[in-house]
């Protein structure tokens, strides 16, 4: 009988159900289910629908009953960072607030009044971005002290869920660092640093790496939705299951992890917390069997599919690109990075507002609009291999993208012409493989990381461009 693994892959602008099983040396994949997701606004803070996600997390799983697939074991990846506080009673404290919202404006002086930047990131090696985790909980304690004094756990989003599927409370070590309060050397909470910030150390729970079994279902999700099935930890930070699907066994190469965000950088088996990694602002996040992925977060293509939901979702992504391209004479650029595009009002306003104030001309049409994004983004990621090219004194040959952003074709030929390296894209749902890779290493169904690698290679297409 055919075995199943089921990987939940929760992005920030949607989600998954998909089945993977392992047939004459390939894995085959079969999505079930998908689902939209986004932050909306209530009382004034940009929140998750967590209970309406955890709605369409048992929705996924009533469809493998349906389809007669009961999955051997499951697993859940969302984005990072993230997290809920919960009371006594296991009940949410506080909205459930995403990282977009501006509750932490102005956090990071307040961290840096207690712990200097540089201290900072010794300690932690983890690229400063304003909606860390860190950053959220001191706007908890400044602003809601009675949710921080009253929280008996920190469970980041994948754990939160595993907690309502088993009852059980662990803390996945891959996620937990992207919060910037783990050490790369212990692997564990840096709790000095938790008591420095005066933060609540009593509610964060113990920390379990990916294969780590969290349980199996609770008798009511098992009434439910119809089966019992044992919940098993990924690397549940998104970032960390894409790359463990990166087609490649040799190191000759960077990535970039394409979705929402851009996630570029290269594998690694130690932590570089140097200050000139910290002035580049690299990022070394935990992996799957505690290798580091050095990285840097990029804006990504939360830019055009914000213009996109603007323009009413009128256009495809490809027509998006078709326009682009007619409007490739197109000369201004923006820096994708800049604090004015994680959150505006309006993107194309804020990309036109970026153009007329550093005097450049002010895209009209929307083929101008998304040459801009386009071209911009390719050009930060040539400005990152070459920090990366720098600060290891290495070169690399070749540029893996994988992630949905690894079919936007435009875009992939752009970056091969702006960092003059070859390009290879696929697979495109490597989060997702990730996830089912880390339940398979765990079934023993491939001995090693290098193995399931291959096994990526054998299975899925990938698309060279040549730079
Ligand atoms: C990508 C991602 C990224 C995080 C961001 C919040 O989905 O997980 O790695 O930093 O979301």
């Amino acid at each position: 009988m055919q075995k199943y693994y089921l990987a939940v892959d929760i992005g920030a602008s949607s989600g998954r159900h998909i089945l993977g099983s392992a047939q004459d040396g390939k894995i085959v994949l079969e999505e079930i289910y998908r689902f939209e997701n986004g932050m909306v606004k209530k009382n004034g803070n940009l929140c998750w629908e967590l209970d309406r996600l955890f709605v369409e997390i048992k929705n996924g799983l009533k469809r493998c009953k349906e389809l007669g697939k009961i999955p051997a074991s499951m697993g859940i990846d969302t984005w990072g960072v993230d997290y809920v506080l919960l009371d006594s009673n296991d009940q949410i404290l506080g909205n459930t607030v995403g990282y977009r919202d501006k509750r932490t404006e102005g956090m990071d002086s307040l961290v840096y009044d207690i712990i200097s930047e540089d201290d900072l990131y010794q300690r932690t090696g983890i690229q400063k971005q304003i909606f860390n985790t860190i950053y959220q909980l001191m706007s908890v304690k400044t602003k809601n002290p009675e949710h921080m004094a009253a929280a008996k756990s920190l469970l980041m989003i994948p754990d939160y869920f595993n907690f309502l599927l088993t009852g059980n409370k662990l803390q996945e070590y891959t996620n937990a660092t992207t919060g910037q309060l783990v050490s790369p050397i212990t692997k564990d909470w840096d709790y000095e640093l938790i008591e420095m910030l005066g933060y609540n150390k009593d509610m964060f729970c113990k920390m379990s790496t990916p294969k780590t079994v969290v349980g199996n279902f609770s008798d009511a999700i098992k009434a439910e939705v119809g089966f019992d099935c044992e919940v098993v930890l990924p690397a549940t930070h998104d970032t960390g299951s894409a790359v463990l699907s990166i087609p490649a066994n040799d190191d000759d190469y960077l990535y970039i992890s394409s979705g929402t965000w851009s996630l570029m950088g290269i594998e690694r088996m130690e932590a570089d917390c140097s200050l000139d990694s910290k002035n580049a602002n690299f990022a070394n996040e935990g992996g799957f069997d505690y290798r580091f992925r050095y990285l840097k977060n990029i804006m990504g293509l939360w830019m055009i599919q914000s213009v996109r939901h603007e323009l009413n979702d009128a256009y495809s992504f490809a027509q998006l690109c078709d326009m682009a391209i007619a409007a490739g004479d197109f000369k201004s650029r923006v820096d994708v990075n800049a604090d004015c595009f994680l959150a505006p009002e309006n993107m194309t306003e804020a990309i036109k507002q970026y153009c007329k104030i550093t005097n450049q001309d002010v895209p009209n049409t929307i083929g101008e609009i998304a040459a801009c994004i386009y071209n911009s983004l390719a050009m930060s990621y040539a400005n990152t291999v070459e920090e990366i090219e720098k600060i290891s004194n290495r070169t690399f040959n070749r540029i893996h993208i994988v992630g949905g952003g690894s079919n936007a074709g435009y875009l992939n030929e752009l970056t091969a012409k702006y960092t003059k390296k070859d390009v290879y894209a696929g697979p495109t749902e490597a989060t997702a493989i990730g996830n089912i890779l880390a339940q398979m290493i765990k079934a023993n169904e491939f001995k090693t990381i290098e193995e399931a690698r291959q096994c990526v290679f054998d299975s899925f297409p990938i698309t060279k461009y040549e730079f």
